[in-house]
């Protein structure tokens, strides 16, 4: 697929999604969103990406649906025409669950406001790193709408509920210090230093052993509509696998030799 409304690169084993509708402040598209799928779709496939980072172009990370696409498709009544249902499940929902369910690290690296929708696709991501000069809002109440693409299992899980709620039912807009303090983003970075930061830590990430943040990921998750007894088990067969990995010989290799691992994702 050609992408127009999305960059898409691989370099030292981090892809790279750079939502481009810069003017837009990278509103979501029904193009974007399956330009975005597509991109997914490679990353998961691609042996050599061992860390994904989606990011926005210009001075936004994402203002949710685009409300102007939105209001032509419905013929400005806001239902009409579209099926907003079937709409949000072949695009919003699809990502959400495609990032969710990377075997890799993920990283939103917002680097400016981050509205509704997009403020998803960065609840999705497994590490939020932000520029001093990202915003976060829950836009859906301003115009009516409850959360959607995940918002509502999401965030709570990663604010607590009365948090979540509160940003959900106000739309009221948090700057990146207050988003740090309630634990919405990781990390705040001067936005000067904001790609070299996100850079660093990607590449940190992508020469980890994969297998295991992998399926510590897919463990954690798990775990959280499991029960001890449950969980205690699984851990106990995921690590018998991991035993028998490369990477668990290298880095018990390291370990006794007093030097760095170097880890492949085997
Ligand atoms: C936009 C947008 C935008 C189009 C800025 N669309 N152009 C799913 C399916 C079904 C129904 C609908 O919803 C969903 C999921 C959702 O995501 S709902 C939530 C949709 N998003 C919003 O409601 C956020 C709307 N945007 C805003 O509130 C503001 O733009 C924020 C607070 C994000 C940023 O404010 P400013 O920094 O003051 O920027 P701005 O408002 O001046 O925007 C810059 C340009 O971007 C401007 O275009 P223009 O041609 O006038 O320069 C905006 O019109 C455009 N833009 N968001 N969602």
């Amino acid at each position: 697929m050609d992408y127009h409304e999305i960059r898409y690169e691989v370099r030292n084993g981090v892809g790279w999604i750079r939502l481009n509708r810069p003017d837009k402040l990278n509103a979501l598209t029904t193009r974007l969103a399956q330009e975005t799928l597509d991109a997914l779709a490679s990353a998961r496939e691609d042996e050599g990406i061992r860390c994904l980072v989606i990011t926005g172009e210009g001075r936004g990370f994402s203002a949710g649906q685009d409300l102007t696409e939105f209001t032509a498709a419905t013929g400005g009544d806001g239902g009409g025409g579209l099926d907003v249902a079937e709409h949000l499940r072949s695009g919003y929902n699809r990502m959400i669950t495609s990032i969710v369910e990377l075997p890799m690290p993920s990283i939103a690296a917002v680097n400016g406001v981050a509205a509704g929708a997009g403020l998803s696709l960065a609840l999705a991501c497994d590490v939020r790193i932000a520029s001093d000069a990202a915003r976060f809002l829950q836009a859906f109440v301003k115009i009516g709408l409850v959360p959607d693409s995940g918002g509502n299992w999401l965030l709570p899980r990663i604010v607590g509920f009365a948090k979540a709620l509160e940003m959900s039912i106000t739309g009221d807009l948090l700057d990146a210090q207050e988003a740090l303090r309630i634990g919405l983003v990781h990390r705040v970075v001067p936005a000067d230093e904001f790609e070299t930061a996100v850079t660093e830590f990607a590449e940190r990430m992508a020469g980890g052993p994969t297998l295991a943040i992998g399926a510590t990921k897919a463990l954690m998750s798990d775990a959280l509509r499991l029960s001890l007894t449950e969980t205690l088990e699984r851990e106990a067969v995921t690590q018998a696998d991991l035993a028998g990995s490369s990477d668990f010989a290298e880095g018990i290799g390291a370990f006794l030799d007093k030097r760095e691992p170097d880890f492949t994702g085997h």
